[in-house]
């Protein structure tokens, strides 16, 4: 009985909060699927620049916008994709998240069609200097940038130049879809006229969405970085001071008002260097006095565990796993699992595809079929044995069951 009810709580945890943030896996368009730990924040926001390339595809086919955001290219005619031309470069940008080195892949190029040109990848911290990080192509879209950057060093910018690959057929250049980071962090930018008086460092009366926040960096339990910026305005010794006064005050307000361990807080003082607007305006000043927090995912990779891939009846499923966060995907009909790590054993999820035996009123990700499931994994993780029920009705149904390949 007790059980049950811890069981009911966490569905509720997940079906209202969890759903919109937490780790999923996208179609690689290639028949798998790939997995981000923080889900749809982890793909390129904004569009900084876009140069076409010579000669480049139909102007119905080149809106640089369809390269951002979550992948969406659906194999249908309407292309959802970038075709940036031959030798176009197209620089984007993550402004609710930066790409870090994780163990592994850290930056996933969405790239569709049958010819996969390649493209030289760049990334950058200011959007000023880049570093170069490789080439994608011939169906290899992941990049590990481990051996050109510091473990430490947060990116917003990716530069992706098409090669002029003369075997691109119909459609000269790459067309991307989107693109990601696998290594993510989640980031919340503050506005320092909504925390602080001017020139000062102490916080104003409105604390709100840095409780939200507190709750948020505690959730995800990482590691984060409170970045303090300033406008150009008087002397830029006085500006780093203040950054770094104010980016103290943010800290402090965590440890406090929060009860988040300070050896988890880190500050950095930035002042009036890498501005996100023009300083000359005041609109442009207001956004560049502002902080930055860079909240970064706790992993604790286990040997002996749930993730890793399963033979089930109708083929193959493969879960994945950041901290509590569980994704996986299933072979059939295009599956997705979505949930999270009960303890050890047990996995509560639900499952999302294109069809199956009824239709639900609500949809997930796009997807109207969907269920509730629970997952139980033996003491030596080789059987799975799950139940399920369709769309928010307890899981009851049996025979979904896996060996681990
Ligand atoms: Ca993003
Ligand atoms: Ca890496
Ligand atoms: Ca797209």
């Amino acid at each position: 009985m007790k059980t049950k009810s811890i069981l009911i709580g966490l569905f509720l945890i997940i079906s209202t909060s969890t759903f919109a943030q937490i780790g999923r896996t996208y179609s690689d368009g290639h028949g798998g699927r790939i997995f981000f730990p923080f889900g749809d924040i982890s793909f390129a926001d904004d569009l900084v620049s876009f140069n076409k390339g010579n000669p480049f595809q139909a102007e119905e086919y080149s809106n640089p916008h369809k390269a951002l955001n979550i992948p969406d290219n659906d194999g249908s005619g309407d292309k959802n994709s970038t075709g940036i031309g031959h030798g176009g470069e197209l620089i984007v940008k993550f402004t609710d998240n930066t790409l870090y080195d994780i163990d592994g892949y850290d930056l996933y190029v969405f790239e569709i069609g049958g010819a996969l040109e390649p493209v030289d990848v760049y990334i950058s911290k200011n959007g000023v200097e880049w570093v170069s990080v490789g080439k994608t192509g011939g169906g290899f879209s992941k990049i590990d940038i481990s051996e050109y950057v510091n473990k430490t060093d947060v990116f917003r910018y990716v530069k992706i130049v098409d090669v002029k690959d003369d075997a691109s057929g119909e459609w000269p250049g790459a067309e991307i879809d989107a693109i990601g980071a696998i290594g993510s962090s989640m980031n919340f930018q503050l506005n320092s006229s909504v925390l602080f008086k001017s020139g000062e460092s102490t916080i104003g009366d409105d604390k709100l969405s840095l409780y939200k926040i507190g709750e948020k960096i505690k959730n995800i339990g990482g590691l984060t970085i409170i970045e303090g910026y300033t406008d150009n305005v008087g002397p830029s010794e006085n500006n780093l001071h203040l950054s770094e006064a104010r980016a103290k005050t943010i800290k402090s307000f965590f440890v406090d008002s929060c009860q988040i361990d300070s050896n988890l807080l880190e500050i950095i003082a930035y002042g009036e260097v890498n501005p996100i607007d023009d300083n000359n305006t005041e609109i442009g000043r207001l956004k560049n006095r502002r902080v930055e927090i860079i909240v970064f995912p706790k992993s604790n990779p286990n040997k002996n565990d749930v993730v890793g891939i399963w033979n089930i009846e109708s083929g193959e499923l493969h879960i994945y796993r950041y901290g509590n966060i569980i994704a996986g995907w299933y072979t059939e009909d295009s599956g997705e699992i979505l949930g999270e790590l009960a303890d050890e054993h047990t996995i509560i999820c639900k499952w999302v595809e294109n069809g199956s035996g009824e239709s639900c009123d609500e949809s997930i990700n796009g997807r109207n079929h969907w269920g509730r499931m629970i997952m139980k994994f033996n003491d030596d993780f080789t059987v799975l044995t799950t139940k399920w029920g369709y769309c928010a009705s307890e899981p009851t149904k049996e025979g979904w069951n896996g060996k681990r390949k």
